[in-house]
């Protein structure tokens, strides 16, 4: 096998990405996008930021490949031909690293280890309890490609584990609620909220004054979907009168966050500057490969965004 991919991208290092593509895709030859460049005859493309016009220069693209999982951008970009099969990314290194710090925060807030920082720096000794994580209730919204790893982890970590997703699935040892029918079950008591949800109509403004009612009062929220899941306003009042006591942040409406942004200097926010979990371009490059041969040999691809959902 042996097929041309198109890098169009504003951010991402050509020579890095030919680099993991000569090691782990030998037989896939990457090609430079630049501006006005003709690409026709070219099927497969790759991309985070793209370069402007691509799609127009490449009329034969048949499969788009996003740098990321989150696909909004390119599930509402009328610009992209229906034709054109818009493909999330799932690789090893995109899945551990979200696992790695999923697993960080919730130990965090399970433990109180802010509290115990917060105690060195004002040189207090300080005596904390904590329950056993069989006892510590935690829910993750989105048991897609990262949300099932992460729920795997932490009900593999001894957590009290639930999913929630659209659509019912299995996962040994999780609990799992489907369907915004039984969001309210799923949220019902939860200590440590984690959102994986892809950006969506349905999903825009969710983490909000309503949802968080339905926690455990002083739950923890972390957010590494995306900011525009969030309401603001209504994480500051719960995290003021207290019903909830901590909340770790990846992603936000405006990123950066603008200097002004009270979440970063507020004392009960961890405030990360949407860096839980990047592609590995090693193993970007082989997941790539593995789709083009599915391509080549007239398979199904997988992980195809279906535009109408929009994820
Ligand atoms: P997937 O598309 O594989 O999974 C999405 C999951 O969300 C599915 O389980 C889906 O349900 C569920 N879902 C979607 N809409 C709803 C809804 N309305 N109600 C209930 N469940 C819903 O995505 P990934 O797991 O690969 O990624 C999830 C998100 O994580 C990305 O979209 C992105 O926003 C974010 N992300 C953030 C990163 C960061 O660094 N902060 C890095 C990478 C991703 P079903 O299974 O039934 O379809
Ligand atoms: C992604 C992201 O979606 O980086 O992959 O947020």
């Amino acid at each position: 096998m042996s097929a041309s991919l198109v890098l169009s991208d504003t951010g991402a290092s050509f020579a890095a990405w030919e680099s993991a593509f000569r090691k782990a895709a030998p037989e896939v030859v990457l090609v430079r996008d630049e501006p006005e460049r003709d690409l026709r005859g070219i099927r497969y493309c790759m991309t985070w930021k793209p370069l402007p016009g691509v799609y127009a220069r490449m009329p034969d693209l048949e499969a788009l490949f996003v740098l990321g999982a989150g696909v909004e951008r390119f599930v509402g970009d009328a610009t992209i031909p229906l034709q054109v099969q818009i493909v999330k990314m799932a690789e090893p290194g995109l899945t551990q690293a979200m696992e790695h710090y999923v697993l960080w925060q919730v130990l965090e807030l399970h433990r109180g280890f802010r509290a115990l920082a917060t105690a060195q720096r004002e040189v207090r000794w300080i005596d904390q309890t904590y329950p056993a994580p069989w006892d510590r209730k935690v829910g993750v919204m989105g048991l897609g490609t990262l949300g099932d790893a992460v729920a795997r982890k932490l009900q593999g970590f001894g957590f009290a584990t639930r999913g929630w997703s659209r659509s019912a699935k299995a996962i040994e040892g999780v609990t799992v609620f489907a369907g915004g029918e039984k969001i309210a079950d799923f949220l019902d008591g939860l200590e440590i909220l984690v959102c994986l949800l892809p950006l969506t109509p349905e999903t825009r403004g969710i983490l909000n004054a309503d949802l968080f009612w339905h926690l455990a009062p002083g739950a923890g929220l972390i957010n590494v979907g995306r900011g525009a899941q969030l309401n603001e306003a209504d994480l500051l009042s719960a995290l003021d009168s207290g019903q909830l006591s901590g909340a770790s942040l990846d992603v936000f409406h405006t990123e950066p966050l603008p200097a002004p942004h009270p979440f970063w200097r507020h004392p009960k926010i961890l405030v990360t500057p949407h860096l839980a979990s990047d592609v590995d371009p090693e193993s970007s490059a082989l997941a790539i490969r593995q789709q083009i041969e599915r391509a080549e040999a007239g398979q199904a691809l997988e992980h195809v965004a279906d535009r109408k959902r929009g994820y």
